[in-house]
């Protein structure tokens, strides 16, 4: 039997903008998920938008009673920015008694809220005025903060900034996956730049606001395995480690940007503007504890064709298949459970054991129906074995004096997914939306009980 450490939190984790449903009413404002689904509704799979969600808006409390159905600890989600303040200044009366409500009967099971700030649901009147490109994105996110620290700080033991806020700053900067899907690496840093600023101005509100309880941001890690141990394939394992990794990782946990970094970017005239007071706001407002989603690592080389000054991270690091790689075949990423014991590791040795979770891990597969039984269960053994490995390896970490306190799965009703819609299905409830938003427990479920129950497996 492994056991796991005392109080270990066994969760769950979805966002706001993934699960509420209401996404235009109720007082809330767009955001440039709604504005794109609106203007681009081709571009999101089967044209779902986010108004499918599973409707927790109006059906929470039944499911809080489906966390204590599967015997979760604790639960993260999000405020949604645009319901609490739809015009970035006045609160929206009906979001505060809906959040109050939503977070008093999470509690109420017996679960612990982790409430986040932000999960790529950027407003749209702040879009409007250029979003994470514009400085002003950082006081309005401070704002923001602020607000939700005086409004519901009452309640909540453990608040997180962002989440994965490098994979918004990609997708919508690099990669087109987010609005305003530019391509443009210069913006990318300055982006990146604002929204660890708003990060750090958050925690900053958080220590005058003084709430009960901790703070902390979610970051996504991809720890980078380079092809080889020659030179050039080991500096783009450092690149990509230093821009996906340590950007946000060493300002939150240390409170300082890495000089490596500063002068990777000063080299290829990538330097974004900043203020002269940014450094010591960024020194003196370190977090609490660090949460990690992790799904899969990056494989690395040395660049192929770089161009000089980069264009693009792939002028960095390349990416390298590697042959030996295992693929969950619903998905398509890749399977490697042997990182998180890295992780742990590197928690433990780069950043002084700092208090860590894994804030986010799961699988996702992709028409999922073709596993459920005759009474209506998905056997999603598959899962339960994704999990048991990763949680084989999380414990050799914690074991060897890693100090992580909880592991989140991602997620706890299958949820909608930006421009991949229901494609792939994470959940340990089966959503049918088609029919009144039935909810269908998974044998993962079932198993996530018994583990949660026995602190162990
Ligand atoms: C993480 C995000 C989640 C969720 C998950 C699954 O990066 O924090 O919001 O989307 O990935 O992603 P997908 O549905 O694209 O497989």
């Amino acid at each position: 039997m492994k056991t796991f450490p005392k109080n270990f939190l066994w969760g769950t984790a979805t966002s706001a903008p993934q699960s509420e449903g209401h996404s235009l009413q109720n007082d809330k404002s767009a955001t440039t998920w709604d504005y794109w689904f609106q203007n681009n509704p081709e571009k999101f799979h089967e044209n779902q938008g986010p108004e499918h969600t599973s409707n927790i808006y109006e059906m929470y409390q039944e499911d809080c009673q489906r966390m204590k159905e599967i015997g979760l600890n604790s639960f993260r989600t999000s405020i949604s920015w645009a319901r609490l303040l739809p015009d970035g200044k006045h609160v929206n009366q009906e979001a505060v008694t809906f959040y109050r409500d939503y977070f008093e009967h999470i509690l109420a099971a017996g679960v612990q809220p982790i409430i986040n700030l932000f999960h790529f649901d950027m407003p749209m009147w702040l879009m409007e005025k250029g979003g994470w490109e514009s400085r002003e994105a950082v006081d309005a996110f401070a704002f923001y903060a602020k607000t939700a620290f005086e409004l519901f700080g009452d309640l909540i033991d453990q608040w997180t900034t962002f989440n994965e806020p490098i994979v918004h700053i990609e997708c919508g900067y690099l990669n087109g996956a987010h609005y305003p899907a530019v391509h443009d690496f210069k913006k990318t840093v300055q982006v990146g730049y604002h929204t660890l600023m708003a990060h750090v101005y958050a925690v900053k509100a958080f220590r005058e606001v003084k709430p009960k309880g901790s703070i902390g941001i979610i970051l996504n890690i991809t720890p980078a395995y380079a092809r080889s141990a020659e030179q050039a394939d080991q500096k783009a394992k450092e690149n990509a480690d230093l821009l996906t990794m340590k950007s946000f990782l060493d300002p939150a946990v240390k409170g300082l940007i890495p000089q490596a970094l500063v002068q990777l970017i000063k080299k290829h005239g990538l330097t974004p503007e900043t203020n002269a007071s940014d450094k010591d706001v960024i020194k003196e407002n370190t977090v609490d504890f660090i949460g990690l989603n992790y799904y899969q690592p990056l494989r690395v080389q040395a660049p192929v064709h770089p161009r000089f000054p980069a264009q693009d991270p792939e002028d960095l690091y390349a990416p390298y298949d590697w042959p030996e790689k295992r693929i969950n075949p619903y998905r398509g990423w890749e399977i490697y459970p042997k990182a998180i014991y890295d992780v742990a590791m590197m928690m433990k040795n780069e950043y002084d054991n700092f208090p860590w979770y894994v804030s986010e891990n799961g699988m996702g597969v992709a028409n999922e129906e073709r596993f459920m039984n005759e009474q209506g269960m998905i056997q999603d053994d598959y899962r339960i074995d994704f999990m048991k490995e990763h949680l084989d390896y999380l414990y050799q970490g914690i074991q060897e004096g890693s100090n992580c306190f909880g592991y989140h799965t991602w997620t706890f009703i299958d949820c909608w997914s930006w421009l991949n819609g229901y494609r792939n299905r994470y959940g340990f409830y089966r959503l049918e939306l088609d029919n009144h938003f039935k909810r269908r427990l998974k044998k993962s479920g079932l198993w996530y009980k018994e583990v949660s129950q026995n602190n162990g497996y």
